[in-house]
């Protein structure tokens, strides 16, 4: 069939609106209808040329919210018409990694999904006879795509898929990192650095938690007022500390935040957030993502003293079974999703989106096919 779809013919590109050809799902696969899809940094990082795993052309985006078209041979728990979300680790119930409570990183179809084709080392988009890569398992940048069926959270009819699109990656990511990665404790002090999309969630997983101090840690201090209004109490811009971030951190904090996650994808503040918890028991959570062949560094003496380097895909949580509470909660309130939603475009605008995204003046923008 034939879908418009926003193709990254190669890095550092703008995406260009094509009509491409969509093959329809194959075993244990199902076509999807997009019916709108977040933009999010990890779609910009892959643009960017920095991702290793970046294949081109391809077909980016994997926050979608999405209404089932048509069912592959085996599928077994999807109808045509039931709403979902993709999710970009799947859960296929079956490997080691799903049954262990200790992670979510399924690893039924790891070897293919990053490198861009489905489960059976084939592509289902074309154009003009040329095969394009899949992304993430999702590529919820086209009207129409197929993704296999364990890596599909059926979700409530009745929410809205403009809104609940958001918890196919950021939102779930950051609530997910307090409460799954991090298990943030009831008043403690958290430290959040980078105030999009990913940050803004672990400032809600926060209050969920029962943090007494939230601390929102941005370079563009025009996040601050989103961090304040999902419940951070304290803001600091690193740019207005003069001397040592580290020090000022834990002068300022009583010897350091309990909690921190940094949510840019920047090495030397993954550092700075491990180094500023406090000695004896901070926690500092890796959420973003850094480009191709960085590392990390810290003194060993700075773990030695009892602080914890984790990271966290996905929040840690297990899609199929646990997504569909995600939506839940947001239909009954106790998750905002709203006001993250900044901006809403056409899928012909889409490369406004990162515009806004890099300029600092969306929190999320959402595509409406
Ligand atoms: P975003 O661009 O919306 O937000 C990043 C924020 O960081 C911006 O507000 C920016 O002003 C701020 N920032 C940049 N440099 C800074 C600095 N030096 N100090 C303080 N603040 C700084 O991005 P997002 O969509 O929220 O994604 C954040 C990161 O999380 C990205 O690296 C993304 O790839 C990653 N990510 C990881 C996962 C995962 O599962 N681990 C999931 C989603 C996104
Ligand atoms: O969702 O924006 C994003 C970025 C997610 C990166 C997560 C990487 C997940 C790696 C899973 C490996 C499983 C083999
Ligand atoms: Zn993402
Ligand atoms: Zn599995």
């Amino acid at each position: 069939m034939k879908a418009r779809a926003a193709v990254a013919w190669e890095a550092k590109k703008p995406l260009s609106i094509e009509e491409i050809e969509v093959m329809g799902p194959r075993e244990g696969e199902v076509l999807l209808r997009t019916v709108a899809s977040g933009v999010c940094h990890t779609d910009a990082f892959t643009l960017s040329g920095d991702d290793p795993e970046g294949s081109f052309p391809c077909v980016l985006g994997h926050e979608g919210g999405c209404e089932v078209v048509e069912l592959g041979p085996g599928v077994k728990n999807l109808s045509v018409g039931d709403h979902v979300i993709p999710l970009y680790i799947p859960e296929c119930g079956e490997c080691e990694y799903c049954k262990s409570t200790e992670t979510n990183l399924c690893q039924s179809i790891a070897g293919t999904v990053w490198t861009g084709y489905m489960p059976d080392g084939t592509r289902r988009f074309s154009k003009d006879g040329k095969d394009i890569f899949h992304y993430m398992g999702c590529s919820t940048f086209s009207e129409y795509t197929v993704v296999p069926e364990i890596a599909l959270a059926k979700i409530n009819k009745a929410a809205p898929l403009d809104k609940v699109c958001l918890l196919g990656c950021g939102v779930t990511t950051g609530i997910g990192a307090v409460l799954n990665t991090a298990k943030v404790k009831p008043g403690s002090t958290v430290a959040v650095f980078g105030l999009g999309g990913i940050g803004l969630s672990c400032i809600q997983g926060a209050v969920m938690a029962g943090a007494e101090r939230i601390i929102g840690i941005d370079i563009n201090p025009d996040k601050f007022e989103f961090a304040k209004q999902l419940g951070a109490t304290d803001f600091v811009n690193p740019n207005e500390i003069d001397g040592s971030f580290v020090e000022y951190m834990q002068d300022t904090y009583n010897g350091g935040p309990d909690y921190s996650f940094e949510c840019i994808g920047n090495t030397h503040v993954m550092r700075d957030a491990l180094e500023c918890t406090h000695m004896g028991w901070g926690v500092s959570t890796v959420i973003g993502v850094a480009g191709a062949g960085q590392t990390i560094e810290t003194r060993p003496f700075n773990l030695v003293v009892g602080r914890t380097w984790k990271g966290t895909a996905f929040g840690g949580v297990k899609g199929r079974t646990e997504l569909p509470g995600y939506v839940d909660r947001y239909m009954n309130g106790s998750i905002e999703l709203d006001s993250l939603v900044t901006h809403t475009m056409p899928l012909e605008d889409i490369n406004t989106a990162f515009d806004l995204m890099h300029e600092g003046k969306s929190i999320r923008s959402v595509i409406i096919f």
